[in-house]
């Protein structure tokens, strides 16, 4: 850093801040700022970097920057919004600012005729140009692609993948239904698995890989959509400020008068499942948003009986949550139903196809196989008492409702299917790193999940460049970055992993979170990437005690994992009375929701045994076979952010966003290019487009010759660009100086001629 140059220093609420330079300390600098002369503050010399000469200038691609930083980024991205610039590149990476308002235009019909078939860079960032790049990459490499769109909740990852779909079906489908299908299927996904949380209006609880099929001759020919982990705490508690899924208020609130009696339905403030939260959002328009998903139901070609049916299991789960316990008068020790509860027990059995009895009875007992006396196989009922019978109430409503969900995934696929398929274009929409106050399984699979995309993203960022430096022959230095793949291990190793051990807690008679989180710190008591929250100095986690959870060092920081109901979390099979009595159901599409799971034959006999279906080991098999997916194709990333906590527009909290790039990965890969020659072009692509300008001497050279007799004429600096064997690598922000030159004014460009010629003699 020269003297007396603009500097960015650590702001506290902007991120950076400009300054100079005005003393050096052995790890820190004194800086002046440039807003108050005069006074002065320390920083730590990492975290300060030299700025721009211009730092009003915006650039498309970041890294036509002379400096590539984490603050030269941050200061770009924030130039860049407040013109209503969302999207900017870090080479291909894209980088998607929420602008939480609809910018006019921005996905116009118009736009999206525009970036059809055009290279990316040649018209400004955008959602669209990715989505074009990798069809043209899917057409020219006859090779599948995904995109990754990842981002903290409220980022806007889901609208981002939204224009992905609309793009491509719009630009290559073939004008008939499976197109609309593709884009309509959305908000039947977001009615079922979406609700209002603190952080978004619309927050998507479950993730998702949609794909988008091609024949060979790169039409669209249909759809499949995986799911992951739908968060089923939410069906039966939700914290003050959050609502449970949309279905159940826009049922209540819109459904027309025949099925609000059928269904006895009346308003949310009459649902404990619905009670907790704000019954009505100012922003959220129930009533119209029943309608909009109604229409939205029958364009993907669900017909009455099949809305009736999700309608009628919805109803089910409403009226289920309303059954209370109490006390039984007797010795038992059990409970039995409240007195009035008894017609919410009455309308669930009704709607989910029960007998009543059978359902007081599944409700309030448990079936038990007793081994005393040696008698081996005596099934016994065992009266619960009222805690659970409460927990067994809501186990069986997480059941039904996930499984519901399930079915409309499953649906959503038979709307838009394939016969034969050439390649796919999949968009993952799944939520980025969480660190919460409190962090529990969900937390834990999420960010695991995280571990695994950022070890792809590291993979495919990093090492492909370094790979591609190689192949070229550029003799550039190795780029370090921290491999993960040891956190990857403590979370997914057979036996020892953290995945496994939970497994093994659930299997034992009497499993408990303690028990669990104490296992965990023996067998990794020197782990590097795990340690116990109370000797941490990682987080402020003091107050949770060391047999309360754990502290794993993540790439994007430490998180406390609080492991309270781990082992309940980890289980998704009911008790044996609950299975037994909805796969047994009068009514067929509740026996169809519970097929798949063990056949009532099979739970009778079981009955008494301990059921356990692995939550956790069942989301790492489907995250690795969607890495495997994932490493089959070209891949393409979209880092999306959340300029303010407030979602409103035009506020942008430069700390946070720091934050949010940091998590990402992106500071990585700004190191790497800053190290390396991130822009590049292809000689040929560089001959096309300056061939115009050059003397016919020139342009009879082949491409190679023509570049390199070009740039000595140009005198460029030779430490500013290097030949590979197919491209010319540029320096951070020479390809952008170059273009200048090349392309500026008429009397310029005689000169420069003029200057090849005389050369080229
Ligand atoms: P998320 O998917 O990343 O959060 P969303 O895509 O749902 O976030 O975006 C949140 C909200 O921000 C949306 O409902 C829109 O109101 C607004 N928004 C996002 N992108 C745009 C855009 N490009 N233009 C206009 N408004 C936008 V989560 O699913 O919670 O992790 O779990
Ligand atoms: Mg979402």
């Amino acid at each position: 850093m020269e003297d007396g140059k603009p500097v960015w220093a650590p702001h506290p609420t902007d991120g950076f801040q400009l300054g100079t330079i005005v003393d050096i300390g052995a790890d820190s600098l004194t800086i002046e700022p440039l807003k108050e002369r005069g006074k002065t503050f320390l920083a730590p010399v990492n975290q300060v970097f030299p700025a721009e000469d211009d730092v009003n200038k915006h650039v498309e691609d970041n890294c036509s920057l002379m400096y590539l930083n984490e603050a030269t980024l941050l200061n770009n991205v924030r130039v860049r919004y407040s013109k209503d610039k969302i999207y900017t590149y870090v080479a291909n990476i894209l980088i998607a600012v929420n602008p939480y308002y609809d910018i006019p235009k921005l996905y116009s019909l118009d736009t999206i005729q525009q970036y059809q078939g055009r290279s990316l860079g040649t018209l400004p960032p955008h959602v669209y140009a990715l989505a074009d790049k990798a069809f043209r990459d899917m057409k020219v490499l006859k090779m599948s692609q995904s995109i990754i769109v990842s981002g903290e909740s409220g980022a806007g990852k889901t609208e981002n993948t939204k224009f992905v779909l609309r793009y491509l079906t719009t630009s290559y489908g073939t004008g008939q239904d499976i197109d609309e299908r593709i884009v309509e299927a959305n908000p039947l996904l977001e009615a079922f698995g979406n609700a209002k949380t603190v952080r978004n209006n619309n927050s998507s609880r479950f993730g998702k890989f949609v794909e988008i099929h091609f024949n060979s001759k790169n039409a669209v020919v249909g759809g499949f959509v995986s799911h992951y982990l739908l968060e089923k705490s939410r069906i039966c508690r939700q914290s003050s400020e959050e609502r449970n899924y949309h279905i159940f208020y826009r049922l209540c609130a819109g459904a027309p008068e025949d099925i609000r009696q059928k269904f006895h339905l009346s308003s949310p403030d009459s649902f404990r499942h619905l009670k907790a939260g704000p019954l009505k959002d100012p922003l959220l328009d129930d009533q119209g948003d029943f309608s909009r998903m109604v229409v939205a139901m029958k364009k993907i070609g669900l017909d009455d009986g099949e809305k009736l049916d999700l309608f009628r299991v919805v109803a089910g789960v409403l009226h289920l949550g309303n059954i209370d316990f109490e006390e039984a008068g007797s010795t038992s020790g059990g409970c039995v139903i409240k007195n009035k509860s008894g017609q919410a027990l009455e309308h669930c059995a009704e709607l989910l196809g029960l007998d009543e009895e059978d359902l007081r009875i599944s409700l309030t007992s448990r079936v038990m196989l007793t081994t005393a006396g040696g008698a081996k196989g005596t099934v016994i009922k065992v009266p619960l008492k009222v805690e659970q019978a409460n927990n067994a109430r809501d186990a069986l409503a997480k059941a039904v409702y996930s499984r519901l969900f399930d079915h409309v995934v499953t649906r959503v696929n038979q709307c838009f299917p394939f016969d034969s398929s050439a390649n796919f274009i999949g968009v993952l929409d799944i939520a980025g790193f969480e660190y919460f106050e409190h962090n529990s399984f969900e937390q834990f699979c999420i960010n695991y999940c995280n571990e695994k995309l950022q070890q792809f993203f590291n993979e495919r960022i990093l090492k492909e460049e370094q790979e591609l430096y190689q192949k070229e022959g550029l003799g550039v230095n190795e780029v370090k970055y921290v491999d993960n793949q040891d956190c990857i291990d403590l979370v997914e190793l057979k036996l020892v992993g953290i995945l496994d051990i939970l497994d093994e807690e659930n299997r034992l008679p009497q499993p408990s979170d303690q028990h669990f989180t104490e296992t965990v710190h023996n067998k990794h008591k020197n782990h590097f990437r795990l340690t116990v929250p109370r000797k941490s100095k990682l987080t402020v986690h003091r107050n949770v005690r060391d047999d309360e959870g754990f502290i794993i060092r993540h790439f994007a920081g430490a998180v406390c994992y609080e492991t309270n109901q781990f082992v309940e979390k980890n289980n998704d099979a009911l008790h044996m009375s609950l299975e037994s009595l909805v796969s047994e159901s009068k009514d067929r599409f509740i026996r169809e929701l519970f097929e798949n799971s063990i056949n009532s034959k099979d739970a009778k006999q079981k009955a008494g045994k301990l059921s356990f279906i692995s939550v956790g080991n069942k989301f790492k098999t489907q995250l690795n076979i969607l890495l495997d997916k994932l490493r089959n194709t070209g891949s393409s990333f979209i880092r999306c952010v959340k300029p303010n906590l407030k979602m409103v527009s035009h506020q942008f909290e430069g700390t946070q966003i720091l934050s949010q790039l940091q998590c990402s990965g992106m500071v990585s890969v700004l190191d790497l290019m800053q190290g390396g020659f991130p822009s590049r072009a292809p000689f040929h692509e560089l001959y096309n487009m300056y061939k115009q300008y050059m003397p016919p001497k020139l342009t009879r050279l082949d491409p190679r010759l023509f570049c390199k007799a070009l740039f000595k004429a140009l005198g460029l600096n030779e430490n500013d660009y290097k030949f590979g064997l197919t491209r010319v690598f540029f320096r951070p922000g020479k390809f952008a100086e170059f273009d200048q030159i090349m392309k500026s004014d008429p009397d310029h460009l005689a000169e420069l001629v003029k200057r090849v010629n005389k050369w080229l003699i």
